[in-house]
């Protein structure tokens, strides 16, 4: 599983500290996801932001940049903003560019969300705090006001003889149609590159380079890879240097699969579907989602390690939206902290926003005065502590898969030593219990439900019996692993580890390290978990 890649470092000596981070520099992290022009304004007014009217609200990078700290309280320790580049300008019938994803011109910034300069603070300032950029790449298509479109108001791609003919997706069972049909509608036709040319091929490459370069981003999240032929990726990835997760939005393993070899991760789609049905109601499915996690262990490149996992984005309703019972949402929320997969959340979700599809769940932060003492924003603090703690306390946690014990209609266990996640769709009135006697603990360790901060022992065979009020999920972990001067149930922990901490001290390491070979001219051998 552990190869070596060699990277030979060309950033700029002065840009410091540098990142790039590899894949697995970003395993441990945790991203939290935002819509650039919706998270903050520069000068901290809050305008109104109607989001049916689908018009730009008035966030920006300074926006971003005067509220890492909320970001950084939380745990995060990285961002995945919006699409940075020039978008199309004006009110298109569907609305404007807000989003990001409406490209006019590769090589310029969207001037709505900032300057350049703007954006280079908004990197220096994620570095200084030892914290992740990533950028959010569209690479499919160019987008247009008209049908069909003013090619010449594309750059640099101004001919149509850049592009596939225009055609619709309409069957996407004809996975051609997928890659060389248009996304987007007659009103903003989405022009789709014509990605078999060489010599389009090759500006992507160097243009992500150059961005990533330019920004000193540390991670690209990209879109519409499913409308790419594979053999597309490996060469961009190689490109952007940098950690690659790809938008593969598909529900089926077997589809997405393939694409976890030609980039680093994909977003975790296939897992996405059950993982919301199962904690929606207390009627849903939770065998159905560890089946489908048990599939996708065995068919991604990784397991499920490297996938982004997520239970609300741009493009879905948000889980409150769906329902409002606080313990499945509290259950549903704690997922992707407790999987193998890198944890993301959308903007929103800790202050309890609702809003239902696109575009309804792009919300403006603002309104929602970013209160910080709230019990979504405790759970996800917790939930993003205890898997610190979890890292720090057992060097394979990021490496063994979690497993699946004693799943009824009702209940869940997650093991993924050293935490146990309990969880129940049961519900707001249900009082679930959970007979977990292979757990795998040391034989009557002390152990504490970090939720809760209620202690709990392990039985004389390591197993666990718990049970719960109101719904609510349970995530186990020993007394051990939980340090006694951290935030997360100090009075019952007993260890004394420097896990649960805010910031990354390893990252830091790691572009300290960069830094002193570059001053002596050095290349530098990554080991890299591929
Ligand atoms: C606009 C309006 C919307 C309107 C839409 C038609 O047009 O705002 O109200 O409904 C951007 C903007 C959007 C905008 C679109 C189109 O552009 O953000 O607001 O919508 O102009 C990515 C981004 C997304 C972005 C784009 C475009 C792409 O995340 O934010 O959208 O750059 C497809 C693509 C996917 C894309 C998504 C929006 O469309 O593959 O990359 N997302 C099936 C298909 C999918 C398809 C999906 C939705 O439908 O297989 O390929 O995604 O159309 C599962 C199945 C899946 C199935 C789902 C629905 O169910 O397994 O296969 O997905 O069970
Ligand atoms: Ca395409």
């Amino acid at each position: 599983m552990f190869t070596l890649r060699i990277t030979a470092l060309v950033a700029p000596f002065f840009a410091l500290p540098v990142f790039a981070a590899s894949a697995n520099e970003w395993q441990n992290r945790s991203i939290y996801q935002l819509v650039t022009d919706r998270f903050a304004t520069s000068n901290g007014s809050s305008p109104s932001c109607d989001t049916s009217q689908r018009l730009y609200c008035g966030g920006t990078w300074q926006g971003v940049i005067s509220k890492l700290d909320y970001i950084q309280n939380m745990g995060f320790d990285a961002i995945w903003i919006s699409p940075v580049v020039a978008n199309v300008e004006g009110n298109t019938g569907e609305g404007e560019a807000f989003h990001g994803y409406w490209t006019r011109d590769i090589n310029s910034l969207n001037e709505h969300f900032g300057s350049a300069d703007d954006l280079n603070a908004l990197a220096s300032a994620l570095h200084s705090r030892g914290m992740y950029l990533m950028l959010d790449v569209v690479v499919n298509h160019m987008a247009a006001t008209s049908n069909p479109p003013d090619y010449s108001s594309f750059s640099p791609f101004n001919t149509q003889a850049d592009f596939h003919a225009e055609c619709f997706i309409s069957d996407y069972n004809n996975q051609t149609d997928v890659e060389q049909c248009w996304l987007g509608d007659t009103t903003v036709p989405l022009a789709d590159l014509n990605t078999e040319n060489d010599d389009i091929v090759n500006t992507m490459y160097t243009w992500i380079k150059g961005l990533i370069a330019n920004y000193t981003a540390d991670g690209v999240r990209i879109d519409t890879v499913k409308h790419i032929r594979k053999d597309f990726w490996p060469d961009f990835a190689q490109n952007a240097g940098v950690f690659t997760i790809g938008e593969v939005l598909d529900g089926d393993t077997n589809y997405v699969a393939p694409y976890t070899q030609v980039l680093d991760s994909v977003l975790d789609y296939p897992t996405f579907y059950p993982l919301t049905s199962a904690f929606v109601s207390p009627s849903g499915n939770l065998s159905a989602l560890v089946d489908l996690v048990t599939q996708a262990q065995g068919s991604y490149k990784d397991g499920e390690f490297m996938t982004g996992s997520f239970l609300e984005n741009q493009d879905n309703p948000r889980f409150q939206s769906m329902t409002l019972d606080q313990a499945l949402v509290k259950n549903a929320m704690t997922w992707p902290f407790v999987q193998d997969g890198i944890p993301i959340l959308y903007y929103g979700q800790e202050q309890g926003y609702t809003g239902g599809a696109d575009p309804a769940n792009r919300e403006a932060l603002w309104l929602s005065g970013y209160v910080e003492d709230k019990p979504l924003v405790n759970h996800v603090k917790t939930l993003n502590a205890a898997r610190k703690a979890a890292i720090a306390y057992n060097s394979s946690f990021l490496t063994t898969p979690a497993k699946f014990l004693s799943t009824t209609s009702s209940t869940l266990a997650l093991s993924k030593p050293p935490v146990l996640a309990l969880l129940t769709n049961g519900g707001n009135s249900s009082s679930p219990s959970w007979s977990v006697p292979d757990a795998g603990f040391p034989a009557n360790e002390p152990l504490v439900d970090v939720l809760s901060c209620t202690a709990i022992n392990a039985d004389g065979n390591g197993g666990v019996s718990a049970s719960a009020q109101g719904g609510a999920p349970m995530v186990v972990v020993p007394v051990a692993a939980l340090n006694k001067s951290g935030s997360v149930c100090p009075s019952l922990a007993t260890g004394s580890g420097s896990q649960g901490s805010q910031g990354n001290g390893a990252g830091r390491e790691v572009a300290t390290g960069v830094a002193a070979m570059l001053a002596v001219g050095l290349s530098v051998v990554t080991g890299m978990l591929v």
